[in-house]
């Protein structure tokens, strides 16, 4: 078994500074030497080269509310190319953001090499936001727009590398965690039936009950587990006080147990596909926040690729 390590060094899809050192705070942690002692192949070539475009963010004018509309397209194609490969290589890509816009690469990656393959988005927010709705123009905040090909979405740069008929559906996503959703992503969430399990459902049924629910919503029947899982996990799903060093905290979230059992549970089913671990911030806080959620990042790798289930 191998993992490709796919380190992103971008900050352009949102507007706090540091997330591009995130890839970099995680492998210096050691990240590389724990899946190793888990019986990992590890391959890592170094990090994606984005030091360019991180320099000239500040050139990338706005196109309609989208904010470094040709960084983030350009970083994403580029991200979906090397995933694509690792993925057809038979390795699971293992991305490290970075924000989250950098998932509109990853996902797409995954799914041109598992065109069946389900999405399992964890994290305080959707996402979901298109060109038109979001209200920040923070693309960190659209990819899931992106993927679905939602109304808003054919625009310049990205039609030009994303397919016209979107790689993915929404009866093949589900979302855990939730708590800060805005006005136009309820509208969307509502109207495409998209299954979402807010921090009110981990309270109301437990986390245990509320992946089940996930993998059978996606799988397309109770019990039925054949799909392949691209897992995409926001640091900030996790409650403030686990993870603290994120661009956009929102209390009431995640306790510790509840990421790391989302994690193994995947893990136990065998399906998952690739992995992301996205907006680790390390430069937000004090330097004990940030080694707490470098270290949380980290953990959560290792669960979500075997370490507690052996
Ligand atoms: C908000 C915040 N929904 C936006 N989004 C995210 O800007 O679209 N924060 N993703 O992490
Ligand atoms: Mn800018
Ligand atoms: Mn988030
Ligand atoms: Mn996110």
């Amino acid at each position: 078994k191998s993992v490709a390590i796919v380190g992103c060094p971008f900050s352009g899809g949102q507007r706090r500074s540091g997330v591009d050192t995130g890839p970099n705070s995680l492998v210096a942690a050691g990240l590389i030497e724990q899946l190793q002692s888990l019986g990992w192949n590890v391959d890592f070539e170094g990090h994606q080269q984005f030091e360019g475009v991180n320099a000239t963010l500040a050139q990338d004018e706005d196109i309609g509310k989208m904010k470094n509309p040709r960084s983030v397209s350009s970083v994403t194609e580029a991200v979906a190319n090397t995933v694509e490969k690792h993925a057809k290589a038979g390795k699971l890509p293992l991305t490290l953001g970075g924000d989250h816009s950098l998932a509109l690469g990853t996902v797409s990656g995954s799914l041109r090499a598992h065109p069946d393959a389900a999405l399992i988005w964890i994290d305080a927010h959707a996402d979901i936001n298109t060109p038109l709705t979001t209200p920040s123009g923070n693309l960190h905040g659209c990819p899931v727009s992106f993927l679905l090909g939602l109304d808003g979405t054919d625009v310049e740069p990205f039609n030009a590398w994303l397919p016209k008929k979107p790689l993915l559906t929404p009866d093949r996503l589900v979302y855990i965690g939730l708590r800060d959703i805005d006005e136009g992503e309820r509208k969307i969430l509502k109207e495409n039936n998209i299954k979402s399990f807010s921090m009110h459902h981990v309270d109301k049924w437990g986390i245990g009950k509320v992946v089940e629910m996930a993998l059978d919503h996606v799988n397309g029947a109770p019990g039925k587990r054949d799909r392949p899982v691209h897992l995409s996990f926001d640091v900030d799903a996790l409650d403030p006080s686990v993870a603290p060093s994120t661009g956009t905290p929102v209390r009431g979230g995640l306790t510790f147990r509840e990421g790391h059992y989302i994690c193994e549970a995947i893990y136990e089913t065998g399906l998952l596909v690739a992995l992301d671990l996205m907006e680790v911030n390390p430069s937000l806080l004090e330097d004990k926040d940030a080694k707490q959620t470098i270290a949380v990042g980290c953990s959560l790798i290792r669960s979500a690729l075997g370490e507690t289930l052996l």
